[in-house]
């Protein structure tokens, strides 16, 4: 039996996939909800504690039409979250053969879900300008383009944020700290059913339902037998003068899969940078709940603990790139806040939110393959009807325990993740 009397423990629940869990019990009327996180929310090392993330429609995934339609709405209509959807427009841009052919086949892919009109095919220069007047002047020659008018960016942080404010209205429980880091199950004498959880402080929670919901952490929580593999994004911020900020006021998010991707500037004048490529990892010995012995996992390295790590030297010469590609005037700009992002990667970059196979109860939520926090407001919706057994079959299936059905480590990326340890530059203080 599920119901408002039920108790639930959502681990990570200061990130994107647990707060959102748990506003959606909140909000139907659930009176034990306990968010546990080693940091309060929004998360300091949380992949959605940032300035800004895409907002816009992504078909990658049989499921992705429904939740796209579904956040577009939240995001527009739900006082929660439409402060921090800002509507600036998308350009997907590229000018290589392969990049080219991708912009292609995402129009195909709208088309086919007819969601065609929603975007705007632009085939030369002067069209991407028309669309994007901040790019005239950058090395764009040969590029195509695809304008989504509806789409923009997400004031990130501050949506979790919010979500945190709803919560505390609702009355739900905090544990942050060691109080809030999970430790182990506690499982029934026969093993088969969890019944709650301990912390890493040695606290005893029992409860009717566990969440996992740690982001890239969870691989190094529990064993999810190689199905997610942690990697970490990098990005910098650049300041810019009054002056810059009004040329760069509303300019739509530029998004070049072969460089990378920037955002207008923020109310303090700052524009976010990232560049594109497949992650990195930082694989160690380690052993999660669950695993009889250490195993090879790629474990986070959370920028909140160490503020110091910075990013490797090889990140500074592909965001440099990017930026003398598409923000030419700004490419002898002094860069700061250079950090990495944690996300967890499946092999089909299709989420993981799946009840466990051996621990009845226990549930894991994770997997966001870089591309999920445009679903703050509507992923916990699902993730609670996983909880009450009534989870649509086709997100049942798309989330499934999987493993063995693909390499994580690659996921459906031009190449492999390269691991930190051979990567210098990124790690500024030696305490581990
Ligand atoms: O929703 C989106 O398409 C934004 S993805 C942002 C990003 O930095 C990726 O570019 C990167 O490859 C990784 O997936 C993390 O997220």
């Amino acid at each position: 039996m599920f119901n408002i009397d039920s108790s639930v423990l959502i681990f990570g629940g200061a990130g994107t996939l647990g707060s959102s869990t748990a506003l959606h019990l909140a909000r139907k009327g659930f009176r034990n909800i306990h968010v546990l996180d080693v940091y309060p929310i929004p998360s300091a090392q949380s992949a959605g504690n940032d300035l800004n993330k895409i907002m816009g429609t992504s078909l990658r995934n049989p499921v992705d039409k429904q939740l796209s339609l579904e956040a577009e709405d939240m995001w527009s209509n739900d006082p929660t979250f439409s402060p921090f959807y800002h509507r600036s427009g998308r350009l997907d841009c590229c000018g290589s053969p392969d990049g080219i052919q991708d912009l292609r086949d995402t129009v195909a892919k709208l088309q086919q879900a007819g969601l065609g009109h929603t975007v705007e095919w632009l085939d030369t220069e002067a069209q991407i300008v028309q669309r994007v007047p901040q790019l005239a002047g950058s090395d764009i020659q040969g590029w195509k383009g695809i304008f989504f008018e509806k789409g923009g960016w997400l004031a990130a942080a501050k949506a979790i944020d919010s979500v945190g404010k709803e919560l505390v209205r609702h009355g739900v429980k905090f544990s942050f700290g060691d109080s809030g880091v999970f430790d182990s199950l506690i499982l029934s004498d026969d093993g088969k059913n969890c019944l709650g959880a301990v912390t890493k402080d040695g606290t005893r929670y029992l409860a009717d339902r566990v969440v996992l919901a740690s982001g890239a952490w969870t691989p190094s929580l529990v064993d999810l037998e190689d199905q997610c593999c942690s990697k970490a994004w990098v990005y910098a911020h650049m300041q810019l003068t009054p002056d810059e900020v009004k040329a760069y006021a509303g300019c739509p998010v530029v998004y070049n899969e072969d460089l990378g991707f920037f955002f207008e500037p923020n109310e303090n004048g700052v524009i976010k940078v990232c560049d594109e490529f497949p992650g990195f990892t930082r694989y160690k010995m380690h052993q999660p709940f669950g695993s009889p012995k250490p195993i090879s996992v790629s474990v986070p390295r959370s920028h909140a603990r160490h503020p110091t790590d910075t990013y490797p030297h090889a990140s500074e010469v592909t965001i440099r790139k990017a930026i003398a590609a598409f923000l030419p005037k700004f490419k002898d700009k002094e860069l700061f806040n250079r950090a990495m992002c944690w996300c967890a990667d499946t092999a089909d970059a299709n989420l993981l939110i799946c009840e466990h196979p051996l621990w009845k109860n226990f549930f894991l939520a994770t997997g966001d393959s870089g591309h999920s926090f445009k679903l703050l407001p509507i992923i916990g919706k699902h993730i609670v009807e996983l909880l009450a057994g009534t989870l649509q079959k086709d997100m049942r299936e798309a989330w499934r325990w999987r493993p063995g059905s693909g390499d994580a480590r690659k996921s459906v990326r031009r190449a492999s993740a390269k691991d930190l340890a051979d990567l210098p530059g990124w790690k500024h203080e030696s305490k581990e």
